[in-house]
């Protein structure tokens, strides 16, 4: 089994890891800097990642006029921990909005911002999906039973998405619902208000711009004319994949083990309907490219020298990462974690002891931060249209 290297933070101490990284300077001139941001301090998570921790900010303070510092400080990083948090439901959707990647004029459009916030992937799978009443574009996602929490009388969840049933994914890329809407969630964040006390629970991440930098340019223009083809709805509500590593998919149920080099089968179920997305992103502000990946759920690739089946997706995707470190965010209640998915990978836990209490958002961005797909996407809608599968 090939799967990147393991890093936890240290800076909570854990399981050891690398050595703490002292606080950069804010790189950001003082005029753009606002009231919540006056005092911030940032850490590196991890001494061999972008991923940073920062201090001294009380998001409850963040405004619309603070998007550039937080632009800014996501671009850079790709995932955001602030710590220490004390937000309402309705604060979370603020603090996601304050970053400026949506249209707010358009936040309405098509019922309850649900074109710019919403969570398609567990409707998709059949998992039950719990909402803060009043405030149903927060998820609450998690394990154990919860009594008196922001309005629900009484809850029992569990985990669905784990490193081990779904592995490392960008969220949105196997979502049917993400597809068919020409969007793709540009920001998740998570909000942890009760934490594993043993260290499990924890959320994973890879960065996903690091693997492009050690290859050629041969190699990228390759990587630039694929298309990942992912496993429709039908093939979806079969059950959560089985993974190793976090990174390939052995089986899903009522499916064989992936080794065969393409599933003629397979590849039809999929080729007819299902999300389609390139297998690099360029983002719209910074011009970064990163891989854009959801391991679970590949059917097959398309490039320009044909069709590649999920064993051999699965072979190039371990490529990619393995000599890549990962960070494990182990929560602490407060944590509110923010990530750019077009900048990072993100896996659920490895596993979970006790309970566990988080808050999920995801935001779409607009047409504009998704504009880098929308070729693929336009080419995909002709040939099924023309019926070419
Ligand atoms: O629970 C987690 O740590 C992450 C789950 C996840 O990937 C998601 O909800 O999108
Ligand atoms: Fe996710």
């Amino acid at each position: 089994m090939r799967s990147p290297r393991f890093s936890v933070q240290s800076i909570y101490g854990g399981y050891g890891g690398c050595g703490v990284t002292g606080f950069l300077p804010m790189e950001f001139p003082e005029i753009s800097r606002s009231k919540a941001f006056a005092k911030a301090r940032v850490q590196l998570l991890s001494a061999g990642l972008p991923f940073a921790r920062i201090e001294g900010v009380d998001l409850r303070e963040v405004e619309a006029a603070d998007g550039e510092v937080l632009q800014s400080l996501i671009s850079e990083h790709g995932v955001l921990c602030f710590p220490q948090q004390n937000l309402t439901p309705e604060q979370e959707l603020n603090v996601n909005r304050a970053f400026g990647y949506h249209d707010t004029a358009e936040e309405t459009v098509g019922g309850p911002s649900q074109k710019y916030f919403g969570f398609a992937s567990s409707v998709d799978s059949g998992v039950p999906v719990h909402a803060v009443p009043g405030c149903p574009l927060v998820q609450v996602q998690g394990n154990g039973t919860f009594k008196d929490h922001c309005g629900i009388e009484e809850v029992t969840l569990q985990v669905a998405v784990g490193f081990l049933t779904e592995g490392f994914h960008s969220d949105g890329l196997h979502d049917q619902a993400d597809f068919d809407s020409d969007t793709l969630p540009v920001l998740t964040s998570m909000y942890c208000h009760q934490a594993c006390t043993d260290g499990t629970g924890e959320t994973n991440f890879l960065c996903s711009r690091a693997p492009l930098r050690k290859l050629s340019s041969e190699q990228l223009a390759f990587l630039r004319g694929c298309r990942l083809h992912y496993q429709s709805r039908d093939v979806l509500k079969q059950g959560r994949p089985v993974m190793e590593g976090g990174l390939r998919r052995l089986r899903r149920p009522g499916q064989e083990e992936v080794t065969t080099p393409v599933s003629r089968e397979l590849l039809l179920a999929s080729a007819e309907a299902g999300p389609v997305h390139p297998i690099i992103r360029r983002h719209a502000d910074t011009g970064d490219e990163a891989l854009c990946i959801s391991c679970g759920n590949v059917a097959f690739m398309v490039s320009p020298k044909g069709v590649e089946g999920p064993a051999a997706c699965y072979d190039l995707i371990e490529s990619f990462f393995a000599d890549q470190e990962m960070y494990a965010h182990r929560w602490h209640p407060g944590d509110f974690v923010i990530w750019d998915n077009r900048l990072c990978l993100h896996a659920g836990p490895r596993a979970v002891h006790g309970d566990r209490l988080m808050h999920r958002v995801r935001l779409r961005g607009s047409a504009r931060c998704n504009a880098d797909c929308a070729e693929v996407w336009k080419q995909v809608r002709q040939e099924r249209a023309e019926g070419l599968w």
